[in-house]
């Protein structure tokens, strides 16, 4: 679909693309060749101009193929560059996809942190932005249930700082040493590889209930949070607690967040399970053609700060990454936006090696003893080393925008030449000292540490259900409807009774009402009393449906327009213009993909329309609404059609806007009459559950339809 959308994209919108040159940018702009220089010619990889890489050198005659000769270096290059060409993939969050953006600051927060990056109003600091999934591999579909990597490396004055997130604000695990076994339990079984980026499955609900304190984070997992409708609509947290240090060397515990502008949104799990399968890619081309179309998708990023007299006032512990920090306990202060503008040049080179770090941090910045975070960092930098090698470092896409120079030397694939006799200090040249505090130098906070030297948590550690409970309490209606299908369909997948029996009583611990719902549809026991006493409380900011964007709008969402020969130019044309004009995407469905004839139209005379699919190669899944523009002809024709009436009706199923005009409102109303079914009538406007038809056309209406299409959904 990314073709097709690219070639509806106005000029201006291109030009503003290229126009984003970060410093970054230009940096790897040194870095790169273009394949279609026109006076580009193949060379082997030392350079010799090439006349033939098709046919190996061999003995041969007119009418005889001899053997091919192993002196052929051109052959033996090309044969040995692809047979070394994959290199591990990560061993979580392999599959993503990223962007580049900007960085730029509207309040400093030079109170709390001496960070250039978080102080100075007037810098552009130039980042890229990898989303992935967790547990499937490189090859696996976008939109399966599971958490998102949200990882920004900000390319600071002062060095890179890696920022590795995730869409959701807590963790399965409290210290960094169970990290392989929660991984090991959700990645596929290791008897037989099944199954592929799932947690539906024993070894992961297994895992869940054998360790209490990922409870609050399972409820999470289960919530529209793991299926989200695009990157673009998600938020990003650091999760861990770092610290942040002001010029006057005052410290502050800190959770970074970012919230997108365009809300926070979902698919509804039977369109997620569908398009896994329809277009694997979606989440991944949403996010190109976003950017490609100039629709830069945009997040306020915000930190909850906690002075370091007041670590100890919670009934939490503020280190513990299984726990939220409550907004009205501790506000959000947005003081800075991100924003992504520029697509990769290629894939391999910058999404794939781009290597995050949670130790890469930049000074006003510092960890705490979060015990998940001190564990992380020792892995992200060690796991670069399995996937790309020491010098690591020196590949484009990781190099700072500011010098490096130190005495680290060689290694494989050492690319910079350090000229100079020495490669130590102290040297007797005084060559490449350490910077004094003065020159921007890190300063490691001098903190107080005493204890016992023990396998051990502190005593906050042990509570872990109390915000499962917050989390579920402050969902709305529809949010809990579909938590409880999701374990519903997830326990489904376990055939080990010990596994469900177990997480239903688990629930009960968090909601009785909740865990016998559950365990009506998985089977086992109905808890028949709540486990735990129920604290009743919500707190703010955890519902997604809080995160409405201001001004609602319907710009980059996508319409189908279905239409076959007959159709009503004036509806057709009058929806397409008004749905451009507010920015969304019409795309064109006809009953074949060559040119479709409007009523009236004189094939001889007339242009026709070249439909941008037919009904069969896409499916209403793949957009988040659908018109169908009046015309007696097209309707009589689509009311035949199968595929344009389960169009209409799978989309009315998942929620969806839907518009129509003339005779197309009868098509629609018949599409969509289920049992139980009913709409209220006023005028010749028919508005229920985001249906909009109308004798003539409506765009007004249908816009504001679709732009409450998630609020449509929420009727479920
Ligand atoms: Fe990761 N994680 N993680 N993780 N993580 C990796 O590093 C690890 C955790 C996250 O787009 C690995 O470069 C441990 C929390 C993202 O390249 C590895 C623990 C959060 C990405 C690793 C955690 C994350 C990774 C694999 C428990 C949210 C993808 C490849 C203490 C805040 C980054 C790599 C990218 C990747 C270890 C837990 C987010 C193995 C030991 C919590 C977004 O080092």
């Amino acid at each position: 679909m990314a073709s097709t959308i690219l070639s509806s994209i106005s000029d201006t919108a291109k030009s503003a693309m290229g126009s984003e040159r970060s410093k970054k940018v230009q940096q790897l702009a040194a870095e790169t060749k273009d394949v279609h220089d026109k006076s580009a010619r193949i060379t082997t990889d030392y350079g010799v101009k090439q006349t033939n890489t098709d046919d190996w050198l061999r003995v041969a005659t007119e009418d005889k193929t001899g053997p091919s000769l192993l002196e052929d270096p051109f052959a033996r290059e090309k044969i040995h560059r692809f047979d070394h060409e994959r290199i591990p993939e990560r061993v979580v969050h392999a599959r993503g996809s990223a962007a580049f953006g900007k960085f730029t600051l509207f309040e400093s927060a030079s109170d709390v942190t001496s960070a250039g990056v978080l102080t100075d109003t007037s810098r552009e600091t130039p980042v890229f932005l990898r989303f992935s999934t967790v547990l499937g591999s490189r090859g696996s579909a976008d939109t399966v249930r599971d958490v998102r990597g949200f990882a920004v490396k900000f390319y600071t004055d002062e060095g890179n700082w890696d920022l590795v997130g995730n869409n959701i604000p807590v963790f399965f695990i409290q210290d960094a040493m169970k990290f392989p076994d929660v991984i090991h339990a959700g990645k596929p079984e290791p008897h037989n590889e099944i199954p592929q980026a799932q947690s539906a499955h024993n070894n992961f609900w297994d895992f869940q209930y054998m360790h209490p304190e990922a409870t609050h984070m399972f409820m999470w997992a289960m919530s529209d949070r793991t299926i989200p409708r695009s990157y673009r609509m998600m938020q990003g947290f650091g999760v861990n607690t770092f610290t942040l240090i002001n010029d006057k060397g005052e410290r502050s515990f800190v959770k970074f967040i970012f919230t997108p502008e365009l809300g926070v949104h979902s698919f509804v799990w039977d369109e997620a399970l569908k398009i896994a399968g329809q277009d694997p890619d979606f989440h991944r081309k949403d996010l190109w053609t976003a950017i490609e179309s100039g629709a830069f998708p945009k997040w306020k990023f915000g930190i909850q700060v906690i002075p370091e007299s007041k670590e100890n006032d919670f009934d939490f512990d503020i280190l513990d990454a299984t726990k939220v920090w409550p907004e009205e306990l501790v506000p959000i202060r947005y003081i800075g936006q991100l924003e992504l503008n520029r697509n990769p040049d290629e894939f391999f080179t910058q999404t794939e090696q781009v290597a995050f770090c949670t130790s890469h941090i930049v000074p006003g910045i510092g960890f705490s003893d979060d015990p998940l975070l001190q564990g992380r960092n020792f892995s992200y930098f060690d796991t670069q080393l399995s996937r790309l090698g020491i010098n690591w470092q020196e590949l484009p896409i990781n190099r700072p925008v500011c010098p490096v120079m130190n005495h680290n030397r060689d290694g494989a694939m050492r690319h910079t030449i350090t000229k100079g006799k020495v490669n130590y200090w102290p040297n007797r040249f005084e060559a490449a000292p350490p910077a004094k505090p003065e020159e921007g130098g890190y300063l490691d906070y001098p903190a107080k540490i005493a204890g016992i030297k023990a396998r051990t948590r502190s005593k906050k550690f042990q509570e872990h259900i109390n915000q499962a409970e917050l989390f579920y309490n402050s969902m709305s209606p529809p949010e809990k409807a579909h938590m409880t299908a999701a374990l519903g369909f997830e326990l489904d997948h376990c055939d080990d009774p010990v596994v469900y029996e177990r997480i239903n009583s688990r629930l009960a611990e968090i909601d009785l009402s909740l865990a016998q719902s559950v365990a009506e549809m998985v089977g086992g026991d109905i808890p028949q009393e709540q486990k735990r006493p129920k604290h009743n409380q919500t707190a703010k900011g955890l519902s997604q449906t809080e995160y409405a964007p201001a001004e609602p709008t319907i710009a980059t969402r996508m319409v189908a327009i279905i239409i076959a020969d007959g159709y009503d130019a004036i509806a057709y044309n009058g929806i397409k213009a008004a749905l451009t004009a507010a920015g969304a995407l019409p795309f064109t469905i006809g009953v074949r993909r060559n040119k479709i004839w409007a009523a009236g139209e004189d094939k001889n005379t007339g242009k026709g329309v070249v439909p941008d699919h037919h009904l069969e190669g896409m499916r209403s899944t793949m957009f988040d609404s659908v018109f169908v523009p009046g015309g007696a002809k097209s309707i009589e024709t689509l009311s035949k059609n199968g595929r344009a009436i389960h169009w209409v009706r799978e989309a009315f199923g998942h929620l969806k806007a839907i518009g129509a005009t003339g005779e197309g409102v009868k098509f629609v109303r018949d599409a969509c009459d289920l049992p139980g079914m009913s709409f209220s009538t006023s005028g010749d406007v028919v508005d229920s559950y985001g249906v909009v038809t109308a004798a003539k056309v409506q765009p007004e209406s249908f816009k504001e339809a679709l732009k409450m299409a998630k609020g449509a959904k929420d009727f479920v």
